[in-house]
């Protein structure tokens, strides 16, 4: 199939600290998956990283290790295109026009702003606020058909999907309608003490997450630490959040079913699930973090990667971009 036939998925991930299971399991694991199929977009988007507080020196080092670990998960920057977000002004400046299609009320019910603005209460920017519609300036972009996502990013997809049917209502049809992708498992991975909440890398408390760099040993300890219940049995129920996250992990860890596994473990208490699950983690990652050590190494090369990916986003991007401004009536320069 040429380039042109071929739909397009784009998805991005935040440079604000080091990937999780989590981001693993209900994203990024998926990005290759449809590299054959589709023409592929993935962003480090680090203007989306700094509606919280960053480091610089921090944020640099994490951009580019968000990168390699695209690429270190299966990610060929040959066939899919990697880059960084502020590489490509095009995501701001639709972002700016798209705020002027989108409702103050639609963007006061995202929870996830809620949730962070409760979480940095002394750092409630309007960037925070305005994330969302940077979200959908970045999917729109690209005209992408699906976007792989954790669970948690549905509503801001639903969001971009409103702004999209608004402007192309207004103007005639100017934006592809995305469709989310959202794993059947995996898609809402919880922290290892509070299995209530996602597992998140920004949690203060590192024992609820494991990191895609966490060394062995550190893996092991974390989940032999993971909160259970005082039931002793190893299904899959709502009433036993901590048990089910291991169940799905360990699932998801060794290609097998939530059935398999569950039938694997019958009879078996949490002091043989907890060890077997943190040994299944340790060689799922083991390829990730010793092929991301080896290309944060080889900075020329994710150089050129990176500006390989700016360029011909660039151009996808200024296609979108040039429709919009003529659409909306400016001047053409
Ligand atoms: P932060 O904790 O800084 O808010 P985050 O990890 O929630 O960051 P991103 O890094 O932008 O946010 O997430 C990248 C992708 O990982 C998104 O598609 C998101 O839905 C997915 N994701 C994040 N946490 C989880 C989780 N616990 N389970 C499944 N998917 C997740
Ligand atoms: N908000 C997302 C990251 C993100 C994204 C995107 C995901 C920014 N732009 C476009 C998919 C498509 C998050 O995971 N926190």
């Amino acid at each position: 199939m040429s380039e042109h036939q071929k739909k397009t998925i784009f998805s991005g991930v935040q440079p604000s600290g080091k990937l999780t299971l989590g981001n693993y399991l209900g994203a990024i694991r998926n990005f290759p998956l449809l590299q054959e199929e589709y023409q592929c977009i993935y962003c480090v988007v680090d203007l989306h990283a700094i509606t919280v507080r960053q480091e610089p020196a921090a944020l640099r080092r994490q951009t580019l290790e968000v990168l390699a670990q695209y690429i270190a998960c299966g990610l060929d920057p040959e066939k899919s295109i990697l880059f960084i977000q502020s590489h490509v002004p095009a995501h701001a400046e639709l972002a700016w026009i798209l705020n002027c299609y989108t409702m103050f009320g639609e963007a006061s019910r995202m929870t996830q702003f809620k949730d962070k603005a409760a979480k940095h209460s002394d750092n409630v920017n309007v960037g925070l606020f305005d994330y969302p519609v940077l979200m959908a300036a970045d999917i729109l972009l690209y005209q992408a058909d699906l976007v792989p996502v954790g669970v948690d990013q549905l509503q801001h997809i639903e969001l971009t999907r409103n702004i999209a049917q608004r402007f192309n209502g207004v103007y005639s049809d100017t934006f592809t309608m995305p469709e989310p992708y959202i794993p059947k498992a995996g898609a809402k991975i919880m922290s290892l003490t509070d299995p209530t909440r996602k597992m998140s890398k920004s949690d203060q408390n590192p024992g609820g997450f494991v990191l895609l760099m966490d060394k062995p040993d550190d893996i092991l300890r974390k989940f032999k630490r993971a909160v259970t219940d005082s039931d002793n049995r190893i299904v899959v129920r709502d009433d036993k959040p901590g048990v089910s996250n291991l169940i799905t992990i360990y699932a998801l860890a060794t290609g097998q079913t939530i059935q398999q596994v569950e039938e694997q473990f019958a009879g078996k208490g949490y002091g043989e699930l907890k060890p077997a699950v943190g040994e299944a983690v340790v060689e799922l990652l083991r390829p990730i973090r010793e092929k991301t050590e080896d290309l944060l190494k080889n900075k020329d090369y994710l150089e050129q990667v990176y500006t390989a990916g700016a360029q011909k986003a660039s151009a996808l991007a200024r296609k979108t971009l040039d429709k919009v401004y003529r659409k909306v009536g400016f001047i053409k320069r």
